[in-house]
């Protein structure tokens, strides 16, 4: 099954047939290919590769740029399907939420043709007469990204999409959970790049790898930019090392994403926001809706309308119609049976959360997603366990619900279901909600591509995808020029 596909998209079957690392369908377990790990010194080479391309790539003009992200996105639109079902059967989604994340890749790809043509400077007016001052943008250099399991090839498509329009090459370390969809996006890229008389050699590359090869991206000078997404453990690393040698990185690590129901809330919408956002995934974005602050008048109501909800949600093969797949890992399993052990030690109430299937699917872990009713913001809420937990507290007045939404340490994502306009205003105000992604009436994830995403505290402060985020991709420069016979000086300085 998963050969065929990976045949379909193009990759050579010696890249997935024979090397020592196992990649294991977290479906049920089976082995669907084995990889070569890749040295520190392997990947220097490649650093040393892109280095190359850019030499030749930030010369190409970048609509011409652009026009190459958009042939890759018609080829992402002509293998959706495939692609969309390789990342279900290595990271588990649903069919649905597999195509969604190609259909992400596309939209970026979108995205990035218009930015191609939109890589807009400044001109400043100059205090000294006969100047002109302006700012521009240019391409920085080496982009080097690290994946999360979870969104295996949407995440790698913002930084890709947006690092060749502003002219970098990207060299892409997936997580070693991964790395068969990364080898599926890398075929295609090399495929289109073939036909495109103007994109040098090795302008995208993959690196197939565990840690060493993902410290070998992040130590190295050469590479301009590290693009890193994961855990906030990961990102603790990875940030002071990059900072130490004066390079640059976006870091998007963890979330622990709330959602404020006040009283004037409408329920219906509420139920299916949090059943998408909570349940969603298996619980595995880093958007996932993980703490439900619930007003005293509507708490009781919401947690029994989502407990019949929950009970009716199907669990099961990814492929075959149900909603919640499967867990990446036993490991992912384990640490979720541990945080409901610690919630009920911290007073909580379990409903859910235990394994299923276990006799059909033996080396997959399936759960039904949790609810838990807390009687505060505890230390296990305040942690983000990546897998289906949903935490519920109470609250009294706006001020206390905004302020536990702030009261963790991950600022991601958050949001309000309210019908009161002042309660809305003042979520998105200065003093509402701390978090990157702050929105009304909808859940905390599901994003769109077209606005700036990431978050703030230990979530990392990167922005990648929309908006003005293509900034962090190129150096601005600061032109000054001086068309007069004079030489003025700026403050008004004489120097004669
Ligand atoms: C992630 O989980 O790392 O907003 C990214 C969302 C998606 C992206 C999630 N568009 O849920």
């Amino acid at each position: 099954m998963v050969a065929a596909l990976l045949d379909r998209l193009g990759v050579d079957p010696s890249l997935y047939q024979q090397g020592e690392h196992a990649v294991h369908s977290p479906i049920d377990g089976g082995r669907i290919g084995s990889v070569r790990l890749e040295s520190r010194t392997e990947v220097e080479q490649k650093i040393a590769r892109a280095v190359e391309a850019f030499e030749a790539w930030r010369k190409v003009p970048a609509p011409r740029r652009g026009e190459l992200v958009r042939q890759y996105g018609e080829a992402l639109r002509q293998h959706k399907a495939e692609l969309g079902e390789l990342v279900s059967w290595e990271a588990g989604k649903i069919t649905q939420e597999g195509l969604g994340e190609v259909q992400e890749m596309i939209d970026i790809c979108d995205f990035a043709v218009g930015l191609s043509r939109q890589l807009y400077g400044l001109t400043i007016a100059s205090e000294r007469p006969g100047h002109h001052m302006r700012e521009t943008w240019h391409p920085l250099g080496v982009v080097g990204v690290i994946s999360a399991f979870n969104f295996p090839v949407a995440v790698w498509s913002w930084n890709a999409a947006l690092a060749l329009v502003c002219g970098n090459p990207v060299v892409w370390k997936p997580s070693e959970k991964t790395p068969l969809t990364a080898l599926a996006c890398q075929a295609l890229f090399e495929r289109v790049a073939k036909g495109f008389s103007d994109a040098p050699a090795h302008l995208s590359q993959v690196v197939i790898g565990a840690r060493e090869a993902g410290e070998a991206l992040v130590d190295d000078p050469r590479v301009a930019l590290v693009s890193a997404t994961g855990s906030t453990r990961m990102g603790r690393e990875v940030g002071p090392k990059v900072a130490a040698r004066f390079g640059r990185s976006v870091l998007e690590l963890g979330g622990n994403n709330a959602m404020i129901l006040a009283p004037s809330a409408d329920l219906d919408l509420a139920v299916r926001a949090i059943l998408f956002s909570a349940v969603g995934t298996a619980g595995q974005r880093c958007t996932t809706l993980r703490r439900l602050i619930a007003h005293e008048s509507v708490k009781a109501e919401i947690v029994e309308r989502l407990k019949a909800a929950y009970a009716k949600v199907r669990i099961g093969h990814p492929l075959e119609g149900n909603l919640v797949g499967p867990l990446i890992d036993q490991q992912s399993f384990d640490a979720m049976q541990r945080a409901l052990e610690q919630a009920r030690g911290e007073g909580g109430k379990v409903f859910g959360g235990e394994r299923q299937l276990a006799a059909q699917f033996p080396d997959a872990y399936y759960v039904s997603p949790a609810i838990v009713e807390m009687p505060g913001q505890s230390a296990v809420v305040c942690h983000e366990t990546f897998a289906p937990i949903l935490y519920v507290v109470g609250y009294s007045d706006f001020a206390e619900a905004i302020r536990l939404n702030n009261a963790v340490p991950q600022g991601l994502s958050s949001c309000l279901f309210t019908t009161d306009v002042r309660e809305a205003e003042l979520f998105q105000s200065a003093v509402g909600s701390d978090c990157g992604i702050a929105n009304v009436n909808i859940g905390p994830s599901g994003a769109e591509i077209g606005g700036a995403f990431g978050g703030e505290k230990e979530t990392g402060g990167g922005r990648e995808s929309g908006s003005d985020a293509w900034k962090a991709y190129m150096r601005r420069q600061t032109n000054t020029v001086n068309y007069s016979h004079e030489l003025p000086l700026a403050q008004g300085i004489t120097f004669d």
